[in-house]
This record gives structure tokens, C-alpha cells and sequence, in this order.
């Protein structure tokens, strides 16, 4: 029997800093609406999607940054996404800031099934950025102070009749994320993202962020032959301008819908999950062709060790 997702990039346009939770839980709201009329099975929000992009001001007592994180999900404020969601019968991934019971922060993405059930939770492995305070940058991208990396790595879920993995953001430039998940089987994979146009340490960067970020996700999910479903928010939020371009790639590398615009908005497509295996039992075959034997530097070290 045919294994088939129809899956919404929901993308979100700027949310400000003195957005309420309530009110970025109503603009979900309402793409979940538009992706249940459409017949989506599954609805994808971007990174931290509950509030601003708060890494980009820096405070010297980061309790004082407290209020940007969640203690549980759901909670009084995204208790009426996931009501909502249960009664269209349709699943969501959604990102936001995570502070455990020990104190402990992530970049936190979460599945839940159709019938309401939080399925996964995924920590963010790779935290770009800086740790201290960059008074000279346009804006700081402090996620490294805000957050720790996750060393749980990277998981994959039975879920929606396939296997689904998730990343975030920064997570989708490093090949590592996909192969690990490509390794379990994975046939769609959930990513949420926030991407400055301006990458302040190499601006000759900046108008290549489209580029790079089709360049990245259309290479993963061909060389592991797997969808990929990448959700920004988009737009001007507080002065920052950053990347819209979401969109749902197929095992083919191909791109098969993206938004038009850097507002709200979704993309949709019907996705064959057994197209995987047009690319996963032919030139991806990994168990035919890989060589991890001679992959001994993947795992072994960090930088390269340049050579003499
Ligand atoms: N949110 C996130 O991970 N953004 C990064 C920006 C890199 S610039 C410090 C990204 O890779 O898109």
C-alpha cells in the first residue's frame, strides 16, 4: 500500500519581541486551518517559532532571559495549538526554546502525531554563533550563550506510516546530520530555521543565503534519498532581515513546492514516501557501497588536521 504524507512547510513571517505567545500561537492557528482544507497529514513550524529569534541580544544574567524559554509543552499558551491540531486530526513539528527542571536550555523541535500524542523531541546538535557578548556586530547571534548543544544526536521516529527524523536550522549545513539519520532508515526530515541575511563574519556571504540553503537540503536529501521539509522564519524581525525560501524536496534533490512569500504562508506537497527507495536501494545503497572503514576521520576528530 502506497505510504503517502502531505506535509505543509508553515512558514512564519517576523515575530517582534513583544509578540505574545498567544498571538504567534493564533497565526499557527490559522496555517493549520489553510494546511487542513488542503489535506495535509502534517504541518511544520520553523525554529523557535513562539517567540522572537532572542539570540540576538545578549544580557550578562541569562536568568534575565528566562522568560523566552518553556518549562513544559504544551502549556497554557500552545495548549490551543495542540487542541486545535487534535481536532483537524492533523500532526505538527514546532520549535521553540526548552529550559529543563535542572536548568538545562535547548533549541528545541517536537512531532505530534495526529491524534495529539508528542511522538519525538529533537535538541539541536550544532549551535552556531558566539558565547560573549560581540558589542561591535550589528546584532549579536549569541545561540551559543543560550543554549547547549544537544549530545543526544540524531533520532529517527516511526511516524506518520514512515520514518521521520528532525534537525534545526544550522544543523541542515553539515552532511553528518543527514547521513546520521540516513543511517536509520529516514524518509522525511523536518527542519526549522531562522537565517540572517547578513552573516556578519563573511559578509560576501550574504547573497548566497538562498543559494546555500537549497544548496545544503537538496544534497541531503538526495545522497540519503529522503524528503526534506525546511521552514524558515522569514522577514524583518527587529531590524533583522532574514531568509524566507521554504520548501519540500524530494529523494530526488529536487525542490517540489516553496513559498513566494516572507510572511505566513504554507507550501504544501503529497509526498510517496516509497520514492526513498528509488535512490536508497539504487546508487544510495549504503550497505552495498559505503565504506566506513576508510571514514575513520568523520568520527575520530573535530578540525582538520591539515596536511603536509
Ligand atoms: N538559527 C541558526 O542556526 N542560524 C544559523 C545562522 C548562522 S550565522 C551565525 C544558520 O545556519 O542559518
Amino acid at each position: 500500500m502506497a505510504r503517502i504524507i502531505t506535509v505543509a512547510a508553515a512558514q512564519l513571517g517576523p515575530i517582534q519581541r513583544s509578540d505574545s505567545r498567544a498571538s504567534c500561537v493564533a497565526r499557527m492557528i490559522v496555517l493549520l486551518q489553510e494546511a487542513a482544507k488542503q489535506g495535509c497529514d502534517l504541518v511544520v513550524f520553523p525554529e523557535l517559532a513562539l517567540t522572537t529569534f532572542f539570540p540576538r541580544w545578549f544580557v550578562e544574567d541569562i536568568h534575565d532571559a528566562d522568560h523566552w524559554y518553556e518549562k513544559s509543552m504544551p502549556n497554557a499558551d500552545t495548549q490551543p495549538l495542540f487542541d486545535e491540531a487534535k481536532r483537524l486530526h492533523i500532526g505538527f513539528s514546532l520549535g521553540y526554546a526548552e529550559i529543563t527542571e535542572h536548568g538545562e536550555r535547548f533549541n528545541t523541535q517536537i512531532l505530534v502525531e495526529k491524534d495529539g500524542r508528542t511522538v519525538a523531541k529533537y535538541r539541536k546538535v550544532h549551535i552556531p554563533g558566539h558565547e560573549k557578548h560581540e558589542p561591535d556586530r550589528p546584532f549579536q547571534h549569541a545561540e551559543r550563550y543560550y543554549f547547549t548543544p544537544s549530545n543526544e544526536g540524531f533520532g529517527v521516529w516511526k511516524a506518520f506510516g514512515g520514518r521521520v527524523g528532525m534537525m534545526i536550522c544550522n544543523d541542515r549545513r553539515w552532511p553528518e546530520t543527514y547521513r546520521e539519520m540516513g543511517l536509520q532508515g529516514v524518509e522525511m526530515i523536518l527542519c526549522g530555521y531562522n537565517t540572517p541575511l547578513h552573516y556578519v563574519p563573511d559578509p560576501s556571504q550574504d547573497a548566497l543565503a538562498g543559494f546555500h540553503n537549497a544548496l545544503v537540503m537538496q544534497s541531503g536529501a538526495y545522497q540519503n534519498g529522503t524528503f526534506v521539509v525546511g521552514v524558515a522564519k522569514g522577514g524583518i524581525e527587529e531590524g533583522v532581515d532574514s531568509l524566507a525560501d521554504s520548501c519540500i524536496i524530494g529523494p530526488s534533490g529536487e525542490i517540489l513546492a516553496k513559498t513566494e512569500t516572507n510572511g505566513d504562508e504554507i507550501a504544501v506537497a503529497t509526498c510517496d514516501l516509497d520514492w526513498c527507495y528509488q535512490y536508497k536501494n539504487t546508487l544510495f545503497d549504503f550497505d552495498r557501497y559505503r565504506r566506513p572503514e576508510v571514514y575513520q576521520r568523520i568520527t575520530g576528530q573535530r578540525g582538520a588536521i591539515v596536511a603536509e
